[in-house]
């Protein structure tokens, strides 16, 4: 049977959500990633759904929008709502790393000190609802990995910023022992696989 395949840039970016989903769960898939600058992107993008990635096809059907890629219900509807705002909620988060990185909006010192902490303190009282190893339970959903990816990325921004957050330390520090990952996050630092475009935040 043929397996999904991911279309994404050769870095992390948004595509790193689903690669961790993926890996995780071992669902197999193949991982198709384009030089960001490179010649090949712009004749793809003309067949991609919204012109961009991630993507995946599967089954001869194309799905755009890391979301609705993502997407792995929780086992209830108040479950499933509660993972889509985590979601949305990491989404606002990555949105102000995204703009310090590409257009500079605030200073390195203010994102970290500040911008970032508020959102990881809302993270971590949200973390805090649902007793368990992850945000629902002891199981792992979609939500996990977007959480997973935005604290490493602000991680490598600065190594003590989820000092003040216990939880959503401990989170993070239980991602990277997961088996499935453990080897692929280890050797995506050996190789410092850039986490964006131009990669301002890997030091
Ligand atoms: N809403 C989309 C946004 C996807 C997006 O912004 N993709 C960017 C890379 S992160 C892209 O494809 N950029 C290249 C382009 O637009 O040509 C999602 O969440 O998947």
């Amino acid at each position: 049977m043929a397996v999904p395949q991911l279309y994404y840039f050769d870095l992390r970016g948004f595509g790193e959500y689903i690669r961790l989903l993926y890996l995780d769960n071992k669902i197999e898939f193949e991982d198709i990633r384009y030089n960001i600058g490179g010649e090949e992107w712009p004749e793809v993008k003309k067949k991609m759904i919204f012109g961009q990635m991630p993507a995946l096809k599967h089954n001869g059907q194309e799905i755009a929008q890391t979301g609705a890629i993502l997407h792995l219900n929780g086992s209830n509807e108040e479950e499933a709502t509660f993972l889509g705002m985590f979601f949305e909620g990491v989404r606002d988060s990555r949105m102000k790393y995204v703009r310090f990185i590409y257009v500079d909006e605030e200073t390195r010192e203010n994102l970290v000190q500040k911008t970032l902490p508020e959102h990881l303190a809302n993270f971590e009282k949200l973390f805090k609802i649902h007793s368990g190893d992850f945000i629902i339970g002891n199981k792992t959903n979609y939500a996990d990995y977007i959480l997973f990816e935005e604290l490493d990325v602000y991680h490598h921004l600065d190594a003590k910023i989820l000092d003040k957050f216990p939880s959503l330390k401990a989170f993070w520090e239980r991602m990277w022992k997961r088996p499935n990952l453990k080897s692929y996050l280890e050797k995506r630092d050996a190789d410092r696989v850039f986490i964006n475009a131009i990669e301002k935040g890997l030091d």
